[in-house]
């Protein structure tokens, strides 16, 4: 089956990019389906080189990057078998805090990558939600957020300026830059939905077009009730579980 699902004219398009990193995204895709399952046993390279009609090299390539990302595990002798399902960082929905917070209390490193970073015109949803004036800019930070050096979360925050005059302030954790100046959010509401990548958003967080991902979106505000930062967050599938800790509804209430 998994020979099938290898077979190059069905995948393989040699004016897309290096041919080790298609055949990687399809093995990637192959284990995100499900069709090789967390601990199955990959074909031996000889064999995918023989299916994929690709050289020995350009599969031993896309398997040490696979291996090197933790996808899947190389055993000498043995062969290359899928990695077994990983622990999911488990997020408590009650606590507002930061991605850098988030990774340090699972002792991981939070690292980003910036996307985007500067004061622009806003827009309509940006006017209404941060209380903009009609001739306001807005800060803008878009980041793809990393733990330990693997992609976890594309995130877009949009906060006033007001709130955040210089977004080219902000190097590491926005909530560090917001706390010096008095300024972090004591109150968030979080609107969760389930999503399939699009193409780009995949490929930034090193996943096939198509694999399940989590939409988020964070209004936080602060003490005095303004605003201060309206962020909308793609994280991955496979890598969040959100927790939530439910009570009763007290007696008499609604
Ligand atoms: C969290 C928040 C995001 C905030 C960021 C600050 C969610 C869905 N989002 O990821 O709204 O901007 O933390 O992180 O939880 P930082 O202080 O590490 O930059």
């Amino acid at each position: 089956m998994i020979a099938e699902y290898l077979r190059p004219e069905r995948w393989l398009n040699p004016a897309a990019g290096p041919l080790y990193v298609q055949l990687r995204k399809r093995i990637e895709a192959a284990i995100a389906t499900g069709l090789l399952p967390p601990e199955s046993a990959l074909p031996p390279e000889r064999e995918i080189a023989t299916v994929t009609e690709l050289s020995r090299v350009t599969v031993r390539k896309a398997m040490s990057e696979l291996a090197e990302q933790g996808i899947v595990v190389q055993r000498q002798g043995h062969g290359s078998f899928v990695a077994p399902r990983k622990a999911r960082v488990e997020q408590p929905l009650s606590q507002l805090t930061s991605f850098t917070e988030d990774m340090a209390l699972r002792g991981m490193k939070a690292a980003s990558q910036w996307l985007e970073r500067g004061l622009f015109l806003p827009n309509a949803d940006e006017v209404a939600i941060l209380g903009l004036g009609p001739r306001d800019q807005v800060a803008r930070l878009a980041r793809l957020r990393t733990a330990d050096d693997r992609p976890m979360a594309i995130e877009r925050a949009s906060l006033s300026p007001e709130i955040l005059p210089n977004p080219l302030a902000v190097t590491g954790s926005l909530y560090d830059v917001l706390g010096q100046a008095g300024l972090r959010p004591v109150r968030a509401v979080q609107k969760i939905s389930a999503i399939n990548l699009g193409a780009d958003d995949a490929d930034l967080l090193d996943l096939p077009a198509q694999a399940a991902g989590l939409r988020i979106e964070r209004i936080s505000s602060l003490a005095d009730g303004r605003v201060a930062e309206f962020t909308r967050s793609i994280y991955r599938g496979d890598a969040y579980q959100f927790v939530a800790e439910l009570h009763p509804i007290p007696e008499g209430g609604t």
